[in-house]
């Protein structure tokens, strides 16, 4: 039987390169977020060519109800889920903390930390009662350092990985793994959806540089998925060649 992959915000970036790359190496998998044509595009994409089951299902992750009654539908043969990737999150807006927007906030804290809690309290009693799992979730180097007018997005992915540090001390008597993954700068969707839609300041983000990609991200989920088991690989940091921290790039432009 296939190992079965549950992965939040498989419509984009990491996400939907994370399930690619999990159902490429034969798992079978649980793909989310909210767009769901997107979600039916990738099921079929994956089912043909990797021969996997994929089952897409469509929510917003800030919903509690929506995630409950989402993860309840499934059925009964991929209820048992092996591996919960806790990826679906967002920057919105860049200001100074005096002027940010209140709407901005709450997307982000709604998202990136209660929406991550509501799929690790719904996936974890299981995996408490099967005594094995692994919980991945990505955090940034936003959650290890604080930028300038980042503010709320660095405070939410710092909470990420503090809630990881609590999962591990939660969860060691029951033999269930968790992992950090953080990386740096990455071309996504990512600052499309900070920008709300300006695709001239987006792209002005990765200007001069090469950044991550979103299979660089999978490489590191596929590479963690495949310790032995007695190996957690607890904390990842991964940041492109010209990233040295936060805030420090080399650009070969201005
Ligand atoms: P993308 O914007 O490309 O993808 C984000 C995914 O999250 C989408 O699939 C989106 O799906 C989903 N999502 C967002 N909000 C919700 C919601 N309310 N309910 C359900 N799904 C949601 O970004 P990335 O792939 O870059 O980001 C993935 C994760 O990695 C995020 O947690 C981000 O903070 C983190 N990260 C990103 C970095 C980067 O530079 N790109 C670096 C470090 C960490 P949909 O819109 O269909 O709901
Ligand atoms: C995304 C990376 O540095 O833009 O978490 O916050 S950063």
């Amino acid at each position: 039987m296939n190992k079965i992959a549950l992965i939040t915000g498989a419509t984009a970036g990491f996400g939907k390169a994370i399930s690619e790359r999990l159902a490429s190496e034969g798992y079978d998998v649980i793909i989310t977020g909210r767009r769901e044509e997107r979600l039916q595009t990738l099921k079929q994409t994956l089912e043909q060519q990797y021969g996997v089951r994929v089952w897409p299902l469509a929510f917003d992750v800030r919903r509690y109800n929506e995630a409950e009654a989402a993860i309840h539908s499934l059925p009964a043969d991929l209820q048992e889920i092996d591996v919960l990737v806790n990826n679906a999150g967002l920057a919105v807006g860049l200001a100074p903390i005096h002027e940010g927007t209140i709407d901005d906030w709450e997307r982000m804290i709604d998202t990136n930390i209660k929406g991550l809690l509501y799929m690790t309290r719904l996936i974890t009693p299981g995996m408490v009662a099967r005594k094995r799992g692994h919980i991945i979730n990505l955090g940034s180097i936003a959650g290890r350092e604080v930028y300038p007018n980042g503010n709320v997005y660095c405070a939410t992915k710092h909470a990420v990985g503090a809630l990881s540090q609590a999962m591990r001390i939660d969860l060691l008597p029951y033999g269930i793994k968790t992992t950090l993954i953080a990386p740096g700068f990455a071309e996504t969707e990512f600052s499309l959806v900070r920008f709300k839609g300006d695709e001239a300041r987006a792209a002005k983000v990765y200007e001069g540089m090469q950044p991550l990609v979103a299979d660089d991200i999978a490489d590191a989920v596929a590479y963690v998925l495949s310790a032995p088991d007695h190996v957690d690989l607890q904390d990842i940091l991964i940041m492109p060649k010209v990233q040295a921290n936060g805030t420090l790039f080399h650009r070969e432009k201005y």
